[in-house]
């Protein structure tokens, strides 16, 4: 009887566990640095910015026109590199990925 309520406990544990960590995963925070060859100057940026801040689950966004890159930071469960992309595709700004940092959790 001990033993069986041990295995039970331990079911409980274990299911607790991974539904917390379940919940944590939905919200974790990606940071990817996209390339973007034919941002040139200044209105490029402005373009990016003024459309890519507002996509669904951006929560930072940081453009660098000396190296053409841009820094999106979002959140996991809202958007995706690709929806990333495929917007940046619709304002004629075609993306690379060049890195993506580890996620963390918020
Ligand atoms: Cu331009």
């Amino acid at each position: 009887m001990k033993r069986i309520l041990t295995i039970l406990v331990c079911a409980l544990f274990t299911l607790s566990m991974a539904t917390a960590q379940e919940g944590k995963k939905k919200s974790n925070v990606v940071k990817t640095t996209f390339l973007i060859e034919n941002m040139e100057c200044e209105n490029c940026m402005k373009k990016i910015e003024k459309n890519i801040s507002f996509e669904k689950g951006v929560t930072n966004l940081k453009c660098e026109l000396k190296t053409k890159t841009v820094e999106v930071t979002y959140r996991s469960d809202k958007t995706t590199d690709e929806k990333l992309m495929a917007a940046f595709k619709k304002i004629n700004k075609p993306a690379k990925i060049l890195k993506k940092e580890k996620e963390y959790l918020l």
